[in-house]
């Protein structure tokens, strides 16, 4: 049995002591990565410790932590605005046990490995996904390489996410994280997830990079997206589980694109009336897209009848000039069409959208104009604005690091440990989005 201690180095857009009364998204869900590992580690008897940065006060008491527990093997999850936390996460952890070892993975190290590697903070990398090789890598570490794609799991046959690790998971499925003045989830509110991928592709996105984290081995040897969901009864299994463990009366689907299979949801939504848990009264929230919104109106009608509350919607832009730089495959009028599908089956929208977006003409403040007014005629729940950040792994991210348009240097690195609202770009007039931007958070 190994000593396994995971890592959720969410700081970027939270912070350290983050607070759970300041409701926002990004201090308040766990990783479902994370404890989807903690699950496969724990059926094989591993004993499994977290360390949450946000819970802690600073690197001092991190590095407490790490003797605390003195763990055999530290596993690290990483997105690219985490990067250099992680790499500070794994020196520290060096310093107070060096004989530790270290993996790293997640969607950053899975597209940049040898990346992680040069910083000399990493044992390990394991590319892909890491319910089945992380056991075998901390049972056996001899029969591993420095850096190897994980087994493709089944979906269906690896234990539910071990949300237990967090000591605080109550206070946080009792805080609701979405901060919107209007309107309230009922809680307690887990997350969950079905599908791993995304098959849409847009520009901005790290789409590319999930189509290299979720993959599997074609059956002439090449490496190739498996973009795959789970069987509705496995998910409606968890469900009960959640309900009967935890009392929840709402949950979070956080899948990228909720109806990639209208099918598949026409049966969930037949499965959760059968099972008693619409009657229950569990309500939930997800994501989709203006155009499947517009191509399932039916569907989201049935959706609204068995507990969908909120959708959160990427409108990212209402320029038609922008949506065509995301290949957002997405009209404007398909933005309002699909707000006004909702508003008629009572299903509150959530807007996500985007500003500050130079193309390969520069950047046009019209477009954020049209953006902001756009977005004010869907009347959304909340507004939910984010300035346009290059993401490493996305299509887009080449053209702006090639034509030195990141703010503050190209690499990585430097990329990493900056929130959502920090200048990200060159020749974008911030103050001129602060003006215009529209913040209707209560808390932050
Ligand atoms: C839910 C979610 C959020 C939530 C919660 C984040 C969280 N704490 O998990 C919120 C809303 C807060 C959020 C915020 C942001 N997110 Co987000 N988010 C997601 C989403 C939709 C699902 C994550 C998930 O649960 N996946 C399912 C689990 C099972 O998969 P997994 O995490 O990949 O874990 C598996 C493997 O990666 C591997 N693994 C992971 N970690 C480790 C560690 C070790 C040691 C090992 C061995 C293996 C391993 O094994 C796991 C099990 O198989 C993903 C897209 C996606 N589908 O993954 C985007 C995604 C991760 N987010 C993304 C981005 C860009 C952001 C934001 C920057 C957005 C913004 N502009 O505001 C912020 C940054 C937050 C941060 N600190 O990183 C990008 C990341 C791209 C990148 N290059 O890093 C993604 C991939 C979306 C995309 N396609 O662009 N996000
Ligand atoms: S923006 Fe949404 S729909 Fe487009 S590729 Fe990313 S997750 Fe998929």
């Amino acid at each position: 049995m190994a000593k396994v201690m995971l890592v959720n180095p969410a700081l970027a857009y939270s912070g350290w002591n983050a607070d759970l009364k300041k409701l926002s998204p990004d201090s308040i869900f766990i990783r479902l990565g994370i404890a989807y590992l903690a699950g496969a580690l724990k059926a094989k008897g591993h004993e499994v410790s977290l360390a949450d940065l946000r819970t802690l006060s600073g690197w001092n008491e991190y590095a407490q932590l790490v003797k605390k527990l003195s763990p055999d093997f530290i596993g690290i999850s990483i997105h690219s605005v985490e990067f250099s936390i992680a790499v500070e996460a794994a020196k520290t952890a060096k310093k107070v046990l060096p004989k530790v070892k270290i993996v790293a993975g997640g969607i950053h190290p899975t597209m940049f490995p040898k990346e992680c590697i040069d910083t000399g903070a990493f044992d390990y990398v394991l590319q892909g996904e890491g319910e089945i090789s992380f056991p075998l890598l901390v049972e056996e570490p001899s029969r591993f390489l420095k850096c190897f794609w994980g087994e493709t799991p089944d979906l269906d046959k690896i234990p539910f996410p071990e949300r237990g690790i967090w000591p605080d998971l109550k206070t946080r499925m009792y805080s609701e994280p979405f901060g919107i003045s209007k309107f309230r989830f009922p809680l307690p509110m887990a997350e969950m997830i079905n599908m791993r991928g995304c098959p849409f592709n847009c520009t901005f996105c790290c789409g590319p990079g999930e189509h290299q984290l979720y993959t599997k081995i074609s059956s002439n040897g090449e490496r190739i997206p498996y973009i795959r969901g789970r069987s509705v009864s496995n998910v409606i299994s968890e469900l009960e589980m959640l309900i009967e463990k935890y009392g929840i009366k709402s949950v979070m689907f956080h899948d990228d694109q909720f109806i990639v299979s209208p099918k598949w949801v026409e049966e969930f939504i037949n499965a959760i009336h059968d099972r008693g848990i619409v009657r229950y009264g569990l309500k939930w929230v997800t994501s989709s897209r203006a155009d499947i919104i517009c191509k399932n109106e039916d569907l989201i009608g049935k959706m609204a009848d068995a507990g969908l509350l909120l959708l959160i919607v990427g409108f990212e832009s209402f320029s038609p000039r922008i949506l065509r730089w995301f290949k957002k495959s997405v009209e404007v009028e398909q933005n309002f069409k699909a707000a006004e599908i909702c508003h008629k089956h009572n299903v509150k929208v959530w807007a996500n959208y985007i500003l500050g977006i130079p193309t390969d003409t520069g950047w046009h403040k019209e477009d954020d104009l049209m953006t902001v007014e756009g977005v004010l005629r869907v009347n959304p729940v909340h507004y939910s604005p984010a300035f346009y950040t290059p993401v490493p792994g996305s299509a887009l991210y080449a053209f702006y690091k090639n034509n030195n348009l990141i703010i503050g240097d190209e690499d990585n690195e430097r990329l990493s440990n900056r929130g959502a609202m920090a200048p990200k770009v060159k020749g974008v007039d911030y103050d001129f989005l602060q003006a215009i931007m529209i913040d209707d958070s209560i808390f932050w």
